[in-house]
């Protein structure tokens, strides 16, 4: 048998769906996903299988002009995430079109997407009337030489299979990297972070969940066949662990119990979740923390 095998990496502005897509392709929820930008930190590897094909989807963070240390280490994260894979998939929000965001990944495509295989995904189709999206599409094909166009809606479904298909035949020959059931590379320490930085994200406001992170502190498996995770929230400020906490701790307790719910589908058994929140002014600038993240603290140097 003829195997293929090759990591496709999904790169585009904050918030175009990558982490969606992802999902989809792979099958099940391996990438936290909120309506908010910048959801996203690290390079999260999702497998997914088309026939003899494995796809290893490298969902990445959102690209933006980076202010802050952590903006340039997600940024500088997203490159690299491009830089070594087989496949680039670039997408575009189907109704935002070419923005300025746009207009600066092309430039960039164009100076390192020299002799690599880089495919339009145009996103969020369900949004916009077909006509919208031809204009789109055919401007879009005048800025860069895209080797396909998909126009999809990783939310709906429409259009992934296609997408899926052609990645598998586009791929190169060689053996799998993963075994043929794992959907995700990613420490279940880390997974189960993101979980719950994903629901403070979903709740918090503004700004907070951009200063916060989640690090699980401790893994425990119990003979009753239950787990007990403790989770450490790091917050910068005496103020954001008040809001954090909300009134009596109704906060945290409503977002404790969102991400133990879903790890506890995630994980098939009974979890029992600690949430301790921690304010520590300089966490944005602990080595520590980026690579808790999995991001490299060196990328964030000016
Ligand atoms: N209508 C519609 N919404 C979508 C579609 N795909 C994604 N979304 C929504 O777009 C928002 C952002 O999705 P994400 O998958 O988190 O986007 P992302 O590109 O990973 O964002 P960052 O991680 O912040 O860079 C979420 O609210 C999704 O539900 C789609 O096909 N149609
Ligand atoms: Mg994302």
């Amino acid at each position: 048998m003829t195997t293929r095998a090759g990591f496709v990496a999904l790169i585009g502005e904050p918030n175009a769906g990558k982490s969606t897509l992802t999902n989809q392709l792979v099958g099940a929820k391996v990438s936290i996903v909120t309506h908010k930008v910048q959801t996203t930190r690290a390079r999260i590897r999702g497998v997914a299988m088309e026939g003899d094909a494995q796809i290893v989807l490298v969902d990445t963070p959102g690209l933006f002009r980076p202010r802050r240390r952590l903006d340039r280490a997600m940024v500088a994260a997203a490159w690299g995430g491009a830089a070594d894979a087989d496949i680039v998939v670039l997408l575009v929000e189907a109704h935002r079109g070419v923005t300025p965001g746009v207009e600066a990944i092309l430039e960039r495509l164009a100076e390192i997407g020299q002799g690599r295989t880089v495919a339009l995904a145009i996103n969020k189709i369900d949004r916009v009337k077909s006509d919208v999206l031809l204009a789109l599409s055919k401007d879009l094909n005048d800025r860069f030489e895209f080797a396909n166009t998909f126009m999809v809606s990783a939310e709906k479904g429409y259009g992934c299979a296609d997408l899926k298909a052609w990645l598998g035949a586009e791929l190169p020959e060689g053996t799998w990297f993963y075994p043929e059931d794992q959907i995700a590379d990613l420490p279940i320490r880390m997974i189960a972070a993101e979980i719950t930085r994903e629901k403070l994200t979903l709740r918090m406001h503004q700004e907070l969940p951009y200063q916060l992170t989640v690090e699980t502190e401790n893994w425990e498996e119990r003979q009753d066949g239950t787990a007990r995770i403790d989770q450490i929230i790091y917050v910068a400020r005496d103020g954001h662990k008040g809001i954090l906490l909300g009134h009596k701790g109704e906060t945290i307790k409503a977002v404790s119990k969102a991400s133990r719910e879903e790890l506890e589908e995630f994980l098939g058994r009974r979890v029992h979740l600690f949430l301790q929140v921690k304010v520590r002014e300089k966490w944005l600038e602990e080595a520590e923390r980026y690579s808790e993240m999995g991001l490299d603290f060196k990328d964030g140097n000016v």
